[in-house]
């Protein structure tokens, strides 16, 4: 369930990241074939590149990793040699790739059309924020988004629309990770200050504000409102808002009983 206290949690969490990962700075044009992530939503590094990911308006296939995970970390491990997160395969260009701040590169260059290679100071300060918002991800049972809970593999992916720091979606990601579903990532970051805040408080500042960015505006053609996390499962043909309803589906659709 998401509780006041997740949302609050996740709320400090973006804070000590400086709400990276919430607004779109450059529109990249999306490529052929989805990116591929193997990541852990709690990863600090693996935030990182998913902030970077929102930056840049980039959707990517999500091939999540928990620990203890059986169905994409062997698959990372044949790919590119070893168990390590954030891993990217860009099959555009031929590349896999670890290493956060390289995959950070590497995304701004190829995508986003300029050279950003932060130094080595400002990735550990950027690293120290993300452990901070990992931190935040700390719950009686232990951090959201990083063990493996036993789950029915999809026959299809699922498909999400949220953005980085949408205090709603994480615990949806998170809940993505732990049952090793994997997701198409819609990006649905902010393109103009009045897609700022919450719908209810939004739609009534600012009258007859049109969203902006491809995602958003899908929503809002497709759905009638701009609300994340959206989830929509093939499998079932389910299409649903609410992040409280979404845990609740998941559950009741994939998780297994803990042997
Ligand atoms: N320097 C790497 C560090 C990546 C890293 O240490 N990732 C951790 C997860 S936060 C990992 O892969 N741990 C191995 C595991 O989870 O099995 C980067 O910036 O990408």
């Amino acid at each position: 369930m998401t509780t006041a206290l997740d949302l609050l949690a996740n709320v400090v969490g973006a804070t000590a990241r400086g709400w990276r990962g919430t607004m779109v700075s450059r529109v990249a044009e999306q490529p052929a074939e989805p990116l591929k992530l193997y990541d852990i939503e709690s990863c600090p590094y693996c935030r990182l590149v998913r902030e970077t990911l929102t930056e840049l308006d980039l959707d990517v296939l999500i091939l999540p990793c928990p620990k203890n995970g059986q169905r994409y970390r062997v698959e990372a491990e044949r790919i590119g040699g070893k168990q390590q997160f954030p891993l990217l395969v860009d099959d555009n260009t031929g590349t896999t790739m670890y290493e956060s701040a390289d995959i950070m590169a590497y995304l701004w260059r190829t995508y986003g059309g300029s050279e950003r290679s932060p130094s080595a100071l400002r990735h550990a300060i950027a690293v120290a924020g993300s452990n901070l918002a990992t931190l935040a991800m700390l719950r009686p049972g232990g951090i959201a988004g990083l063990r493996l809970r036993p789950s029915t593999a999809p026959a299809e992916r699922l498909e999400l629309y949220s953005f980085e720091t949408s205090p709603f979606s994480k615990p949806v990601r998170a809940r993505l990770c732990e049952l090793e579903l994997p997701y198409l990532l819609r990006n649905t970051g902010k393109g103009q200050w009045s897609d700022m805040g919450p719908p209810m408080f939004r739609d009534r500042v600012f009258k007859g504000h049109r969203d902006t960015t491809r995602n958003r505006a899908w929503l809002a053609e497709n759905t009638g409102r701009v609300q994340v996390p959206y989830l929509i499962d093939p499998n079932t043909g389910v299409a649903m808002y609410e992040s409280r309803d979404i845990l609740a589906y998941l559950n009741r659709t994939y998780a297994q009983p803990v042997p």
